[in-house]
């Protein structure tokens, strides 16, 4: 069948419809999916063409390791322009990610570590199987994170966490990254990619406005003032709860049609 992504991504970079869910398989496990300038370029074109039916992005890893992060060989001598430039590219690409049309499911194994991790932060829903290990290596190479680590992973885990496993070059493992937020699920090994598109559908049976609201105003409700925020809850609570889709669901649950929240 053809793909919409067919002739659009490199081929360390493979995506694929699976029914309503837009799949993106990191897949230079050679060099243990290490980030480079046509990878990166990857994620974009594959977000650039997500088709108006994928309702969800399930993103994982080809390979032992979900990524070594940045690919070392593209850092040697280069001008300080240039590095901004890079950097500011990654910050780019991984905001189609953190503030584009649909949610992203990312799956982890292995080695998620530097901009491997700074990739995964950007994602909604983080998956974990058990052979992860975290780590921002950084530190050790005498460079610093580039890929929005220091406002996203800070956020997830606390700026004081994320200084002290930069500055001691630390791992953590799953069942610790479980704790932090790191992931959200921890899940055996070789079971993460079907947890993750179990997920990605549940994601994506959502009213379409509710998931925009949880991509595009929870984050910036939080880190308004209060008071701005408050407002702001209110407007996009007002505007979700009038759509008609939010409508027929509450009619379905007052009609005894919908199911109940039960402890799972
Ligand atoms: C790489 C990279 C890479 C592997 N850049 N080439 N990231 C790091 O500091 C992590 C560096 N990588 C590692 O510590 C290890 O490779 C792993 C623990 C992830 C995996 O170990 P292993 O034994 O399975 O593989 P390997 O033999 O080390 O690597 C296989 C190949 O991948 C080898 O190349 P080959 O040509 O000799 O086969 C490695 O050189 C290559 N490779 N990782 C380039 N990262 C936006 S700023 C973000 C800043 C950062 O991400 S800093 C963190 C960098």
């Amino acid at each position: 069948m053809v793909s919409v992504f067919d002739g659009a991504l490199p081929p360390s970079v493979f995506g694929e419809m699976k029914d309503e869910i837009a799949v993106l398989r990191l897949s230079r496990p050679d060099k243990r999916n290490a980030l480079d300038d046509t990878m990166i370029a990857g994620i974009e074109a594959f977000f650039d063409r997500l088709p108006a039916e994928a309702k969800a992005v399930l993103i994982h890893a080809q390979g032992e390791h979900f990524s070594a992060g940045l690919d070392l060989s593209e850092l040697t001598i280069r001008q300080t322009p240039e590095a901004i430039a890079h950097s500011r590219n990654w910050h780019r690409v991984f905001k189609l990610i953190e503030f584009g049309q649909v949610p992203v499911v990312a799956v982890m194994h292995g080695a998620v570590v530097g901009g491997g991790l700074e990739l995964a932060a950007s994602c909604h829903v983080r998956v974990a199987e058990r052979s992860v290990y975290y780590a921002l290596p950084e530190g050790s190479r005498g460079i610093f994170v580039g890929g929005g680590g220091s406002v996203r992973i800070s956020r997830i885990i606390g700026t004081s966490r994320m200084m002290e496993m930069m500055m001691t070059g630390r791992t953590y493992d799953a069942e610790q990254g479980l704790g932090f937020g790191l992931s959200h699920y921890l899940v055996e090994d070789g079971t993460g990619f079907d947890k993750g598109l179990e997920l990605a559908r549940r994601v994506a049976a959502n009213a379409p406005m509710t998931n925009f609201a949880l991509m595009h105003a929870l984050p910036r409700i939080a880190e308004s003032d209060p008071d701005a925020g408050f407002m702001m809850e209110a407007l996009m609570s007002a505007v979700a709860s009038t759509e008609p889709e939010a409508q027929a669901r509450l009619e379905a649950f007052l009609a005894k049609r919908a199911p109940k929240v039960l402890r799972s």
